[in-house]
């Protein structure tokens, strides 16, 4: 029987309070696990509050910026302390600045790699030690489109989740060896708050360009959603994926794989 059971692990997503991440936990909570989360802002907090709440997930969230290292040694000290440490890490926390690279400041730059590529690397140095000390760990990191494709605008996510992609393979190659796996998680165009400015309905009610584009250029004709990504996410925290290791699982309806729709 393949093993898809979480049964007694303890998850930490990061950003696990609504959108992708939240869909994340919610799926690896139904699988068993026990579920951990932060976020950096109280809104968020509340929200995740309430959310946990109304899915009837009884899970710990931590109030930590994942950029500050202090912030997250004390986070997981305190997880090791009361769930006895962290098996499952997903690197779900993540930002993106949408301005033409010759627009955009240094400053700007460098907030976007700080939280989608530094943090992933703050966090999975700080759980790696308990992992080898267990004998297991997996790692998901979430990546994108952009750890593939440019487009205009996202100079800096698409530099962060290509350089996610690369953590993700030599973390895979540096501690495999300690049965500790370490995936990632491309989503395709996925309807959360993060891409609701590409989806906003026009002055005149028409769809927004962006919307009407991503629709062209994917296969299965829609956005993703949150949930679109729960069955990957078990599978990748579960004993059934030990031997798939620094992999990026592209769950994007295609896109891809298409060269996008060809002229009638
Ligand atoms: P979202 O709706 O913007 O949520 C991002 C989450 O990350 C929020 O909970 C946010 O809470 C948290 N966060 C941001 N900065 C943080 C920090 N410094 N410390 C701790 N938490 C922080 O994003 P999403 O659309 O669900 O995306 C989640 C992940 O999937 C991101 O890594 C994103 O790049 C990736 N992704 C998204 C899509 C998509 O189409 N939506 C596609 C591919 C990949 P606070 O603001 O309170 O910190
Ligand atoms: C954008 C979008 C994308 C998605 C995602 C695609 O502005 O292009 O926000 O970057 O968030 O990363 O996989």
């Amino acid at each position: 029987m393949v093993n898809f059971s979480l049964k007694g692990k303890v998850a930490l997503v990061t950003g696990g309070v609504y959108g992708i991440g939240f869909a994340i936990a919610e799926a690896l909570h139904e699988a068993g696990a026990k579920i951990v989360y932060n976020c950096s802002t109280e809104k968020s907090m509340q929200t995740g509050i309430e959310n946990y709440k109304k899915a009837g997930i009884d899970a710990k969230g931590y109030m930590c910026d994942v950029t500050k290292e202090d912030q997250v040694k004390e986070m997981l000290a305190d997880i090791e302390k009361n769930f006895g440490g962290v098996d499952i890490l997903v690197n779900n926390a993540g930002i993106i600045k949408r301005i033409p690279m010759e627009e955009m400041s240094v400053e700007d730059f460098r907030k976007v790699v700080d939280v989608d590529l530094i943090a992933p690397f703050i966090m999975a140095k700080a759980v790696i030690p308990g992992m080898i000390k267990k004998g297991h760990g997996k790692i998901i990191n979430i990546c994108s489109m952009m750890s593939e494709l440019g487009r205009e605008t996202v100079s800096a996510y698409a530099a962060a989740k290509g350089g996610l992609k690369m953590l993700t393979k030599n973390i895979c190659s540096e501690y495999g060896e300690h049965n500790i796996q370490c995936n990632g998680i491309g989503p395709g165009y996925i309807a959360t708050p993060q891409t609701a400015p590409l989806r906003e309905i026009q002055p005149d009610g028409s769809r927004h360009p962006f919307d009407q584009f991503i629709i062209s250029k994917t296969p299965a004709g829609r956005w993703g959603t949150p949930e679109d990504l729960k069955g990957p996410a078990v599978f990748l925290a579960s004993e059934a994926s030990d031997f798939v290791n620094g992999h990026i699982l592209y769950v994007d309806g295609g896109i891809l794989a298409y060269i996008g729709k060809q002229p009638k």
